[in-house]
């Protein structure tokens, strides 16, 4: 008997920045129909809480989605029936931060910075959002061209700062990545230094694991078991890749990863909203069609949380206790196995959801009705 209760509840929070035209250094592709300002972004993710009833908040990204009111957007977000999710800051496209942002030598870069996040924080205010996502591009391309402890402490008395500006409710998710922009050093390149930072902050400090953001072969459900036994796992930008930060349909690459990442999220029952982990995603659909790219994303990862949910938890741990290494394993396997695609349907379906969103998106029209109204203006990418 397949056991969907620990959907209840469940929710993904969707990025503005899925549905505007993006790419590579090689190529930004462009479509009919992309959205040209954060409202038609807004509208199209709605699409995908619409279809799936999982995706009912929408990370935004500054200034990718300055707007000149956001009262109003708020308003617009309200009649989708979604909610402004995280605010994701933005130091990685600006001269200035050619040698850092929060890092950088220079205290008025730094200084240049830090107002940026506060920035960041008064959006929050008026959006209701209480995310203060921080990705930072920080980072030296030649041994010597910086001081790597200089840089620690520069960013841990910039990042002090902006804590202290937050309010209560509010929290900042730090985020890490092993390379990339730069590629000889990143100031904040794993789980563990965001981990000390946040430590150093305080309780509302909490880190960010993006699934692309790791050297290849990282055993990431251990630093998902290990974050969530210190109290500090805040969120997962989840996305999927073959080689770097590639950004793809989360689950395309690696849907068994997925499942034992999501395997150590119900074994600590962290799927539940009371957690407070923020379950995002963070992809590009570079060359596949947005809205039915995010529909497959989500539920990707309801099918890899509804596989989770059937590990038979006592069986497991008896197998563990008596050292039964291949019946352990057989029971995680066998949970990974079943295929609980027909019983999510019906549960889509008995919500009054389609049993097919992807199928029920092409279905509506939306698609075409978006290409014939969205003329002029200039299509929204990646980057501008
Ligand atoms: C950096 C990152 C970060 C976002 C950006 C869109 O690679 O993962 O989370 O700011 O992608
Ligand atoms: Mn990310």
């Amino acid at each position: 008997m397949i056991d969907l209760d620990g959907l209840d509840g469940f929710t993904i929070e969707v990025p503005s920045w899925a549905y505007g035209n993006s790419g590579t250094r090689f190529k930004v592709f462009t479509r009919p129909g992309g959205p040209r300002n954060p409202y038609e972004k807004l509208a199209d993710a709605a699409q995908v809480n619409r279809l799936t009833g999982l995706a009912n908040r929408v990370s935004l990204h500054i200034p990718w989605d300055l707007v000149d009111d956001w009262s109003d957007l708020k308003a617009h977000a309200d009649k989708l029936g979604v909610k402004i999710g995280a605010i994701n800051s933005n130091v990685f496209q600006d001269d200035d931060y050619r040698l850092g942002s929060l890092c950088n030598p220079d205290p008025a870069i730094r200084r240049k910075a830090i107002d940026h996040h506060k920035q960041c924080l008064d959006v929050m205010r008026q959006t209701g959002s209480t995310d203060l996502k921080i990705w930072l591009p920080d980072g030296l391309n030649y041994a010597g061209q910086d001081s790597l402890r200089g840089r620690q402490d520069r960013l841990a008395e910039a990042l002090r700062e902006i804590y202290d500006a937050s309010d209560d409710d509010h929290r900042i998710l730090l985020e890490y990545k092993f390379f990339e922009p730069y590629f000889y050093s990143t100031d904040i390149p794993d789980w563990g230094t965001s981990l000390l930072h946040c430590l150093a902050l305080g309780e509302r400090a909490t880190v960010v694991l993006d699934t692309g953001h790791h050297a290849p072969g990282t055993n990431i459900e251990f630093i998902v078991m290990q974050l969530i036994r210190q109290g500090r796992l805040g969120a997962f930008d989840f996305n999927s890749r073959y080689y770097a930060d590639d950004d793809l349909i989360v689950g395309s690459a690696d849907p068994f990863q997925l499942f034992r990442i999501m395997s150590e999220i119900v074994a600590a029952d962290a799927h539940r909203p009371e957690s407070g982990v923020n379950f995002m995603l963070d992809q590009c659909h570079n060359i596949e069609e947005k809205i039915p790219g995010q529909i497959v994303s989500v539920l990707n990862v309801e099918q890899a949380l509804a596989k989770a949910l059937q590990v038979d938890k006592a069986a497991l741990a008896a197998a563990q206790r008596e050292g039964d290494v291949l019946g352990a394993h057989r029971v995680l396997m066998d949970a990974y196995e079943t295929d609980v695609r027909g019983a999510l349907a019906d549960r889509r379906e008995a919500r009054g959801l389609p049993r097919d969103p992807v199928k029920a998106f092409q279905d509506s029209g939306y698609a075409q009705t978006a290409a014939t109204e969205r003329v002029g203006g200039t299509q929204a990418s990646w980057g501008a």
